[in-house]
């Protein structure tokens, strides 16, 4: 493997775009001043999600407005920036009202902790992200390429090891922002740093990275934030209950493309050990490497996992010990167990209490059978804690004092919400990725097609006696891997209109990678196809033995799928 480059090919289009944008201005205001379409260019589009924007239209009304002659209903999806996912009850109140005044009336928790507002009209952005900013939140860097939502354990009351991870996620996640003005100027109108002083972006350049670049913390044993999935992942290393620092973990991404075997999920790769004062020096020499070698030609090769992939992760390493100017340490021992979130009740060592809440697909609405969004409304009118968004599109109630829990819990009995978390473990332990109508990449339905197929999993699942066994399954409408699939016990990945590939037999702690069981399945077949195998897994699997396991020694060793990548 060489350390150089091979002949440089032509820089995509992106990145001649970033390079003439001013540092992420390109003519965005302009755009979103014209009252004459929905839309705005393609080029600003890319630009937009550096300020955590997406154009979208809904994909239910393409044949009905192409009859009619007009163009597409075109609408925003905006992200928040929210580390390690905290929301005050202030803020969330804020957003709620701004989804009903501003979006589609709903707010989705995403696999990264933060919430998406959907169906925002073009005159409604500039309003949407005012509004945010009046309770100090904002969505730069939730998208675009650069370092995104930094994800980290929820509930830092847990211990004060979690706090202290927390505060370093944040931290980070601060340093790693953008440093343009362009978003302050477009959308919160301060004055244009046009008028003369130049900027610069210290740790990106102009160019900022060449793909995205996710970072996450965890704590041991639970590897809530599938840490191995992340392009940079921080595992703490707790000794005689204090934190010792971090085992450094690089190179993980999921995303995939069908049919092209250039594109693969890949697990990170656990480098070495620094202690706690490490992490930002450790995080600069990361992005720097990729920001310096990433592939800028092909954006489909452009994350760290192909950097290493191709360079080798000794000469990645060696490169980031030379950028941070010190040498890690051996890796340190650690083990991961769980990956699902605590639900219910418990107390923090800080003696406060939290909720964890099941939120199917962490979609919060109310519909006939379920006033969800009125019922949280109701506890952050109450609630002198805080919010925490989980890696599982779930939600904790945190902060809760020994007054406030009887207050909590009678909203959420008056809701009908106290059986929330009592569900199958299989429906507690699943992810959907949003896809259609709002996603334009999606090849198939995934949130919407997830609760039919639960259901008749369910009934698999009733007539084995296996309700309360925890399999995670997790499903996308395209193999971006969203949801992160290609880590669940099951994943479901659409392929095309109610056509999806079966993947059987990750780890359940996030720490192996599934296979390939069978193409182009519709959501009946899923079902025909999984039930045997449940059924010989209630009857003939070991003592302790979980559903991936299960499936990688017997039904694999006989399935024609070729194995991913790599395995942990
Ligand atoms: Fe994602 C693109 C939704 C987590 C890999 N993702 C998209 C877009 C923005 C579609 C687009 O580019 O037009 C989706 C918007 C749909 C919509 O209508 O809202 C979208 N991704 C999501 C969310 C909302 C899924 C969810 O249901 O929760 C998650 C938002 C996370 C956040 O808050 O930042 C989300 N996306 C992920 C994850 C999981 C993770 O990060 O832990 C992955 C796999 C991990 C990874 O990055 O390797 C992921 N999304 C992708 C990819 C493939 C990237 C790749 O390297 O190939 C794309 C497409 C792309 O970037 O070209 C994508
Ligand atoms: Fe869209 Fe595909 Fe991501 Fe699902 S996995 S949200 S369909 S990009």
């Amino acid at each position: 493997m060489s350390p150089e480059p091979e002949t440089p090919k032509p820089p995509s289009a992106n990145e001649g775009l970033k390079a003439a944008s001013n540092f992420l201005r390109g003519s965005i205001a302009r755009d979103m001043r014209d009252n004459s379409t929905g839309a705005i260019s393609e080029d600003n589009n890319q630009l937009t999600k550096f300020h955590g924007l997406y154009l979208q239209d809904d994909r239910d009304l393409r044949g009905e407005r192409r009859r009619q002659n007009l163009e597409k209903a075109y609408m925003f999806m905006l992200r928040v920036r929210l580390p390690g996912g905290r929301c005050t009850s202030q803020q969330y109140l804020v957003l709620e009202r701004l989804a009903d005044e501003r979006g589609n009336g709903t707010l989705r928790l995403t696999t990264r902790q933060t919430f998406q507002l959907h169906g925002v009209l073009k005159g409604n952005v500039k309003p949407l992200i005012q509004g945010m900013h009046t309770v100090l939140l904002d969505s730069i860097a939730a998208c675009g390429d650069v370092n995104r939502n930094v994800m980290a354990p929820p509930n830092p009351e847990r211990s004060a090891v979690h706090q202290q991870v927390y505060e370093l996620a944040r931290g980070f996640s601060e340093f790693a922002l953008p440093k343009t003005r362009a978003y302050h100027e477009i959308w919160l109108d301060d004055e244009l740093a046009a008028g003369g002083e130049s900027e610069e972006e210290p740790l990106y350049g102009s160019t900022y990275l060449p793909r995205k670049f996710k970072t996450g913390f965890a704590v041991p044993p639970s590897n809530d934030v599938d840490l191995f999935s992340q392009d940079l992942g921080f595992i703490a290393i707790v000794e005689h209950e204090r934190l010792a620092g971090f085992n450094v973990a690089v190179g993980g991404g999921l995303g995939m493309s069908h049919g092209n075997a250039e594109t693969f999920p890949r697990l990170a790769d656990v480098i070495g050990f620094i202690p706690p004062d490490k992490v930002t020096d450790m995080g600069a020499a990361v992005i720097t490497a990729q920001r310096d070698y990433g592939d800028r030609a092909n954006r489909k090769h452009a994350r760290l996992k192909y950097t290493i992939e191709d360079r080798g992760i000794a000469w990645f390493q060696a490169e980031v010990e030379r950028r941070a100017g010190f040498r890690l340490e051996p890796a340190r021992p650690f083990q991961f167990t769980r990956i699902a979130d605590e639900y219910g009740w418990h107390r923090g060592a800080d003696g406060s209490w939290y909720f964890g809440l099941f939120i199917l697909s962490g979609r919060i609405k109310d519909t006939p059978s379920q006033r969800l969004k009125s019922a949280l409304r109701e506890i952050a009118q109450v609630h002198e804690g805080d919010f925490r968004l989980t890696p599982s599109q779930n939600i904790s109630i945190s902060g809760v004092s020994d007054a406030g829990k009887p207050v909590i819990e009678a909203i959420l009995s008056k809701y009908g919400l106290a059986a929330q978390n009592r569900q199958s473990a299989l429906r507690l332990n699943a992810l959907s990725c949003v896809a259609l109508p709002t996603c334009g990449l999606a090849l198939a339905e995934s949130e919407r097609a997830l609760p039919p197929l639960l259901e008749k999993l369910e009934q698999v699942l009733d007539e084995c006696g296996l309700r309360d066994e925890v399999i995670n399954i997790r499903m996308t409408g395209c193999p971006n891997g969203c949801a992160r699939p290609y880590l669940a016990e099951i994943g479901i990945v659409g392929k095309a209109p109610n056509k999806y590939n079966l993947y059987l037999g990750a780890r359940y702690n996030g720490t192996r990678l599934n296979r390939l069981h069978a193409e182009s399945l519709t959501p009946d077949q899923i079902v025909e196809t999984l039930a045997p195998i449940l059924r010989s897994y209630a009857l003939e699997r070991t003592p302790g033995e979980q559903f991936g396991d299960f499936c990688t020694r017997t039904v694999l060793t006989k399935s024609a799928g070729a194995p991913l990548a790599a395995t942990a």
